[in-house]
This record gives structure tokens, sequence and C-alpha cells, in this order.
């Protein structure tokens, strides 16, 4: 069976297991705390010299990184991607969008503000206005977008929307105001709403 290596609390994450769920691909888990260090142990390094989660991990030992890459590896050939040569352009154009211009501040912002000491958020402090002011306006590219189209990667919902959703639901932990981005939040309850959604805290 695929082994997702696995941190709850993390949005890359939960890309992962929402892809699986969705499409009803049986993964086992193995969790990994939260600030625990254990991404930094020789042997999780032998797995990803990047030292980051999550990685999926299959039968024959080999290991793929990078949580959008894992999701399109799922999603090959199934709904979530969609058949055009154009809608796969704008599947992947979002996802680039997502890794360059979104998760660096929506979701490091979360992480620091959520999840850090106050001794550790303190020494990053005067990164949190750059966070704000880059995180806002990757979110004002996607309310743009959003006002005139349903979902990001074509017609349907993809595994565009599921990267893309991934940091955006919880960006309020990352001191962001989705109210101010009515077409975002729509398209939330819309993704909620995909059959076999599972929220980021759902146990396996
Ligand atoms: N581009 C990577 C980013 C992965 C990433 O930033 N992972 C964080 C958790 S969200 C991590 O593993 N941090 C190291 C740690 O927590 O030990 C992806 O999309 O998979």
């Amino acid at each position: 069976m695929l082994v997702l290596h696995n941190m709850q609390t993390s949005g890359n994450c939960y890309k992962v297991r929402l892809t699986a769920r969705q499409l009803g691909i049986p993964i086992a888990l193995k969790e990994y705390r939260l600030n625990g260090g254990q991404t930094q142990q020789p042997d999780f390094l032998a797995k990803n010299p990047n030292a980051l989660l999550p990685i999926l991990e299959f039968e024959d030992g080999r290991i793929l990184p990078e949580s959008d890459a894992i999701i399109w590896y799922l999603a090959e050939g199934t709904p979530l991607i969609p058949e055009s040569k154009w809608d796969r352009a704008q599947v992947l154009s979002w996802m680039f969008f997502e890794q360059y211009s979104h998760e660096p501040y929506v979701a490091v912002a979360r992480f620091w503000l959520k999840f850090a000491t106050k001794e550790d958020l303190a020494k990053k402090q005067h990164l949190v206005p750059e966070w704000h002011e880059k995180g806002n306006a990757a979110l004002k590219v996607m309310n743009t977008h959003l006002s005139t189209h349903d979902w990001f990667g074509g017609p349907r919902y993809s595994i565009a929307d599921i990267a893309l959703y991934g940091y955006t639901h919880s960006a309020a932990d990352g001191g962001f105001h989705l109210a101010e981005y009515p077409a975002v939040s729509k398209w939330l309850a819309r993704v909620v709403g995909e059959p076999g959604h599972i929220p980021l805290d759902e146990c396996w």
C-alpha cells in the first residue's frame, strides 16, 4: 500500500489526503509531529534530502516528494485532471501559482502565527507585513479569477482547486480576512460541497 508521510496540521499533506479520499485511493499514514525534528533525522533525509513533508512512499521503495506532484500522480487519468490540453495547462498554471505566489506567504504566515512559540515568532515578526502583503495579493488574484469562473483548472473541480484550497481555507489562522474576498469565500463553500470532501483535521 502507498504510505503518505504525513503531518496532520500541514495543508500540503492535507492536499494529498483529500485527493486520495475523493478518488477512493487507499493510503496508509505515517505521522510526524509538528516541530518534532523528525524530518531532520538521517532515516527521513535518506527518503527526502529536502527534509520536507509530504512524501509518498511506494511499495517498491520509490519516494515522491512535493505535494502538487503527488496529487498530480494520484489524479492522473481521473476526472480531477481535465482531458483538454488547454485545461491541463490551466491546472498546472494555478498549481505553480500556488507554490510560488500563495503558499510561501499564506501558509508561512499561518505556521508562524498559529503554531510557533512567542519567542520564535518574535524573531520572524519583521516578516509578517511582507507575508500579509504578498498573501493578500495572491488572494486578490484568486478572487478576480473566481469572479468569472467557478473553478481554477477549467470547467470542473480539479486538483488545482485542491492545491489552492489546502491553505486558503485556513488563511484566517495566518491573519488574513477572507470576508474581503467574496468570490473566494463562495468557492471555498463549493469545494466543501464536492463529493468525498474531508476537513483538514479528519482522522484517517
Ligand atoms: N513545496 C513543498 C513544501 C512542503 C513543506 O513546506 N512542508 C513543511 C510542512 S507544510 C515541512 O515539512 N516542514 C518541515 C518540518 O515540519 O519538519 C510541498 O508542496 O510539498
